[in-house]
C-alpha cells in the first residue's frame, strides 16, 4: 500500500490562509524586474510614481493569468451571466484592493519596505479612478467586487471617460472645478482590446422597404458612425480565483463613412459630427440627480449601450449561433438607473432589423432580459428626453419606442377601459409644448424586474412613483437593499480595526460579514473596549495630520469627530448641519463654560457646477469655518473643516476616524445611502433621520446605539399636505431666527453683508422644500444626547462596537445574493 512519502517543502508562510504562494523575496524580484522592463528605469533613479507603477505591474503578473483562466472557464461552461450596464463606476484606487484580494498585502508591504519604500506612501501616487458622481457609481464598483468575490460570471459595462468627476479646489471659500486627468500618464490596470472594437451608427434617416411578398422592412441609413474601443479593467475577486472584467468603451472617429447618406443630405454638419466622435467619451457629466439635457449625454448613453449589446451578442453567437431561443436564458442585463434605457429599443432594433426576428419574438426576449434599478424618487432626476432629439440622433429607435408605447397603451386600455387620464399618465410619451420620452416608464415596461435600493425606498417606488405599473404587474417590483464591500470599506481602509477584529474572532469576516456578530459579547468587555477605542484614536490621529496637510487647520483627536461626506444637495441637508453649528457657536459665545464636549465638524462634498445654491452652501461652510476656527473666545471647543476634493480615497481616510456619522436627509428623499453603512461598520454612531437604509441600520444596530431624530416619511408627507410654513419656525424659535439673521450680517464675510443670505432666502422665501427648519429642534436635541453620551467613554465604546458587530447585513455580498435570488438566477462558477 502506497502512502504519501515525498515530504514537500513547507510553503513560505503567507499572510493569509488563502494567499498566493508568493514570498517577499519573489515580490521584490518582480518589482525590481518590472522597474527595469516595464518602467524602463532602475532602483537608483526611479521616482515614487515609477515604484508604484512597478508594483502595479508585479500585481498584474499575478492577475492576468487568472483573468484568462476565468474567461476560458466561463466560455467553456457557457454559463448564464449578468451584464451590469452603468454610466458610472466610481472605482477609486485599485492597488490596495487587488493586493488584499490576492492575500498579498503584507508581503507586498514588506517587499517594498526592504526596497526602501512605504506602501502607504506609494499608494498616494495612484490617481483615483473617479468615473462616477456618487452613491450610484460607487455602488456599481462595490457590486462588481462582490460578483467576482462570489464567483459569479459577470461583466460591468461603462464608458472610458478621459476625464472623470472634476477635481475640486476651494478658493476664497468657493468651489472651483478643474479637469480630472486620471490617466494622463497611463493607467497600469487597464488593457486595450482593439480586436473587440465596435461601430455605432448615429443620425441619418429610416427607409421603409416594401418587399415583394407584401411585407415591410426598415433600414436605418445612419448619418455617421463612430468607433467604440474597449478597455478592460480586471476585477479581482476576494481570495483571487475569479477575475472578471469591467469593460469601458472609448469613442474614436471611424474610417467608415456613409457617403450615400451624406450626398443624400442626411449628414448635415460634417465637421461637428466628426468632432463628436472624439468627444463622446471625453467627460463624465458632473450632474448628480439632475440631467444635463444635452445631445452629447444622449449620444453617450446610446454609444455605450450599443457597444455593450454588440459585445454581448458576439459572445452569445460564439456559443449559440443565430438561435436566439437561449438568449434570455443566458443573458441578464441590469440597467443601473435609467441612464442605459436606450438599450431596450436598441436590442429590439438589433433583433428585428439585423437578425430578422418579428416583433413578438424580439419583444419577448427583451422583456425577459432586462431588469432595472431605480436609485431616486426626485422628480428632477427622472430622465426625459425630448422627442425631437431622438428623431435627430436615433430615428429608428424613436419608431420602436412609439410601437412599444402603442402596444403598451393597449394593455392600459384593457386594464382601465376608457380611462384616458391613465393613458396620459402612463404613456411613454409625455405630451406638451415639448413632447418628451419618459425613460423610467420605458424601463418599467421593458424590464422583467424593477428594484429599489432600500426597503422604504422600494415601497415608495410602488406607492408613489409607479403605482399603476405596480397594479398592472405587482410581481415585477422587488427590493434589494444596497451594500458595501467590506474588503475596501473595512479591511483595507481600517487596518487597525481589521486586525483587532481578526485577532478576536478570526479572519473569515471579510468574506462572510455576518460573522462580525461574534464581536457582540466583547462590547461590554473593558479590555476590548480599550483596544477598540485605541484603534479609533490612532485613526483620528492620522486624520489630524491629513487635515493639517490639506487645510492648515489644527484639530484635537480628543474632540468628537462628526463627519458629513456626500454630494452636496439640499435634500441631504448639509445646511441643517451648518445652522446647528451656528447655534452651538452662539451658545458657546453666550456661555463659554457650557457643558459641552469639544467637536470637530468635518465636511466633504462636491456640488454640481450648475447648482447655485449647493455652491453657496459650500461657500457658507467655509466662511463659517474661518470665523469659528479663528475665534479665541471658544477656542478648541468647536472646529469646522471643509476638506476639498472629496473622493473615494479621501473617504477611506475619513470613515475609519469618524465618531458620528451624519445621515440627515429629509425622510423619503435618500433612496438608501451607502456612506451610512460604511461609517457604522467602522464604528461611528449614526446621527440620522428615519430615511433610506438608516431604517434598516437601526433595525440591525438597535436605535439605542444611534441618534435618531426628525420627521418620519409619513410625517413629512403630512406636514407638506397641511401646508408647511417655515416662517412659523422662524418666529417660533428664537435660536432659528438668530442664526438665520446672522447670515444676513457681515459677521462671517467682513465687509460683505448678505454674502451668505442665499441659504436664508431658500429656507424662508423659497418655502424650505426639504423641511430643514421643521427638523432643526429635534436635530439639536439629538446632538445634545450624543454629546452627553460621549462623556461616558465606556457607553460610547459599547455602542460603537455593537454597530460594527451588527452591520453584517450591509455587505454588498448580501446585496448580490439578493439580486441572484430575486432577479438574476445566476449560478456560481468556480474557476480553478
Ligand atoms: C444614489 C442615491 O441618492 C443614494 O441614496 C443611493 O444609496 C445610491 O444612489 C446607490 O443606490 N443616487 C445617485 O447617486 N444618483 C445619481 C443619478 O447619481
Amino acid at each position: 500500500k502506497k502512502t504519501t512519502t515525498a515530504k514537500k517543502a513547507a510553503p513560505a508562510p503567507a499572510a493569509e490562509g488563502f494567499a498566493l504562494d508568493v514570498s517577499v523575496e519573489q515580490f521584490k524580484e518582480s518589482i525590481v524586474r518590472n522597474l527595469n522592463t516595464t518602467l524602463g528605469t532602475d532602483a537608483e533613479k526611479a521616482s515614487d510614481k515609477a515604484w508604484w507603477g512597478a508594483t502595479a505591474a508585479a500585481v498584474n503578473e499575478l492577475v492576468f493569468s487568472r483573468l484568462s483562466q476565468t474567461q476560458k472557464t466561463h466560455l467553456n461552461k457557457d454559463t448564464r451571466a449578468v451584464h451590469y450596464l452603468s454610466l458610472e463606476f466610481l472605482m477609486g484606487r485599485l492597488m490596495g484592493n487587488n493586493l488584499q484580494s490576492l492575500g498579498l498585502f503584507e508581503n507586498a508591504a514588506q517587499a517594498l519596505k526592504e526596497l526602501g519604500h512605504e506602501i502607504t506612501d506609494l499608494a498616494e501616487e495612484e490617481p483615483d479612478m473617479a468615473l462616477g458622481n456618487g452613491g450610484l457609481g460607487r455602488l456599481a464598483a462595490c457590486f462588481i467586487d462582490s460578483l467576482a468575490s462570489l464567483n459569479y460570471p459577470a461583466i460591468g459595462y461603462g464608458i472610458h471617460y478621459e476625464h472623470g468627476l472634476f477635481r475640486q479646489t476651494i478658493q476664497q471659500g468657493r468651489q472651483i472645478e478643474r479637469p480630472d486627468s486620471w490617466r494622463e500618464y497611463g493607467n497600469p490596470w487597464e488593457i486595450c482590446r482593439p480586436e473587440s472594437t465596435q461601430e455605432v451608427p448615429l443620425f441619418g434617416y429610416v427607409e421603409t422597404v416594401f418587399e415583394n411578398d407584401g411585407s415591410l422592412r426598415k433600414v436605418w441609413h445612419p448619418g455617421s458612425v463612430i468607433k467604440g474601443v474597449p478597455w478592460d479593467i480586471p476585477i479581482v475577486g476576494y481570495k483571487g480565483t475569479t477575475v472578471n472584467i469591467l469593460r469601458l468603451w472609448e469613442s474614436r472617429a471611424s474610417e467608415f463613412f456613409d457617403w450615400d447618406a451624406f450626398n443624400a443630405g442626411a449628414y448635415k454638419d460634417a465637421q461637428g459630427e466628426q468632432n463628436l466622435a472624439e468627444t463622446v467619451s471625453k467627460v463624465l457629466y458632473p450632474n448628480d440627480e439632475t440631467e444635463a439635457g444635452k445631445q452629447l449625454r444622449l449620444v453617450q448613453q446610446y454609444f455605450f449601450c450599443a457597444c455593450s449589446l454588440k459585445d454581448i451578442m458576439r459572445r452569445y453567437k460564439r456559443a449559440h449561433g443565430d438561435d436566439f431561443s437561449k438568449y434570455a436564458e443566458q443573458i441578464v442585463i441590469q440597467l443601473n438607473d435609467t441612464h442605459p434605457t436606450v438599450a431596450i429599443p436598441e436590442l429590439m432594433r438589433v433583433f428585428m432589423d439585423e437578425e430578422g426576428l418579428n416583433w413578438e419574438d424580439a419583444w419577448a426576449i427583451c422583456q425577459q432580459s432586462f431588469a432595472y434599478t431605480n436609485h431616486t424618487l426626485l422628480p428632477e432626476a427622472l430622465e426625459k428626453w425630448p422627442v425631437y432629439l431622438f428623431e435627430r440622433v436615433l430615428p429608428r429607435h424613436l419608431e420602436i419606442i412609439y410601437e412599444i408605447n402603442r402596444r403598451f397603451l393597449d394593455e392600459v386600455e384593457a386594464q382601465w377601459p376608457g380611462d384616458d387620464a391613465k393613458k396620459i399618465k402612463l404613456s411613454l410619451i409625455e405630451e406638451g409644448a415639448q413632447r418628451m420620452i419618459r425613460m423610467g416608464n420605458l424601463c418599467v415596461v421593458g424590464s422583467y424586474k424593477v428594484n429599489g435600493v432600500a426597503a422604504v425606498h422600494s415601497e415608495l417606488v410602488k406607492a408613489d412613483l409607479f403605482p399603476e405599473f405596480y397594479e398592472m404587474w405587482p410581481e415585477k417590483f422587488v427590493n434589494v437593499t444596497n451594500g458595501v464591500t467590506p474588503r475596501r470599506w473595512l479591511k483595507a481602509c481600517n487596518p487597525r480595526l481589521s486586525s483587532l477584529i481578526s485577532d478576536t474572532i478570526g479572519s473569515d469576516w471579510p468574506g462572510q460579514l455576518d460573522k462580525l456578530v461574534a464581536l457582540k459579547p466583547y462590547a461590554d468587555k473593558a479590555a476590548f473596549q480599550k483596544k477598540y477605542m485605541q484603534a479609533k484614536r490612532e485613526n483620528k490621529l492620522e486624520l489630524v495630520n491629513t487635515i493639517r496637510e490639506l487645510t492648515g487647520v489644527e484639530v484635537s483627536p480628543d474632540a468628537i469627530f462628526d463627519v458629513l461626506i456626500k454630494r452636496l444637495h439640499e435634500y441631504k441637508r448639509q445646511h441643517l448641519n451648518l445652522l446647528h453649528i451656528l447655534a452651538l457657536y452662539r451658545r458657546l459665545l453666550e456661555n463659554p463654560n457650557m457643558d459641552f464636549h469639544p467637536m470637530v465638524f468635518l465636511f466633504g462634498a462636491k456640488a454640481a457646477p450648475g447648482y447655485k445654491l449647493a455652491k453657496e452652501i459650500i461657500f457658507a461652510i467655509n466662511k463659517v469655518a474661518d470665523r469659528i476656527n479663528n475665534d479665541p473666545r471658544i477656542k478648541d471647543k468647536l472646529k469646522v473643516v471643509f476638506l476639498p476634493n472629496y473622493r473615494v480615497s479621501l473617504a477611506e481616510k475619513l470613515i475609519p476616524a469618524a465618531d458620528l456619522s451624519e445621515q440627515i436627509s429629509t425622510a423619503g428623499y435618500e433612496a438608501s445611502g451607502t456612506g451610512n453603512m460604511k461609517m457604522a461598520l467602522n464604528g461611528a454612531l449614526t446621527m440620522g433621520t428615519m430615511d433610506g437604509a438608516n431604517i434598516e441600520i437601526a433595525e440591525e444596530a438597535g436605535e439605542e446605539n444611534m441618534f435618531i431624530f426628525g420627521l418620519s416619511v409619513d410625517e413629512v408627507k403630512e406636514t407638506k399636505a397641511k401646508g408647511y410654513n417655515p416662517w412659523d419656525y422662524y418666529y417660533g424659535n428664537p435660536e432659528i431666527k438668530a442664526v438665520l439673521d446672522w447670515l444676513d450680517t457681515d459677521y462671517f464675510t467682513p465687509g460683505e453683508p448678505g454674502a451668505l443670505s442665499a441659504i436664508k432666502r431658500s429656507l424662508l422665501d423659497g418655502g424650505d422644500p426639504y423641511l430643514v427648519l421643521a427638523d432643526f429642534e429635534s436635530y439639536s436635541e439629538a446632538h445634545k444626547r450624543a454629546n452627553e453620551m460621549y462623556k461616558d467613554q465606556k457607553a460610547w465604546a459599547k455602542s460603537a462596537i455593537l454597530n460594527t458587530a451588527q452591520m453584517g447585513k450591509f455587505t454588498s455580498d448580501r446585496s448580490i445574493e439578493d439580486y441572484v435570488d430575486r432577479i438574476w438566477s445566476l449560478k456560481k462558477c468556480d474557476v480553478k
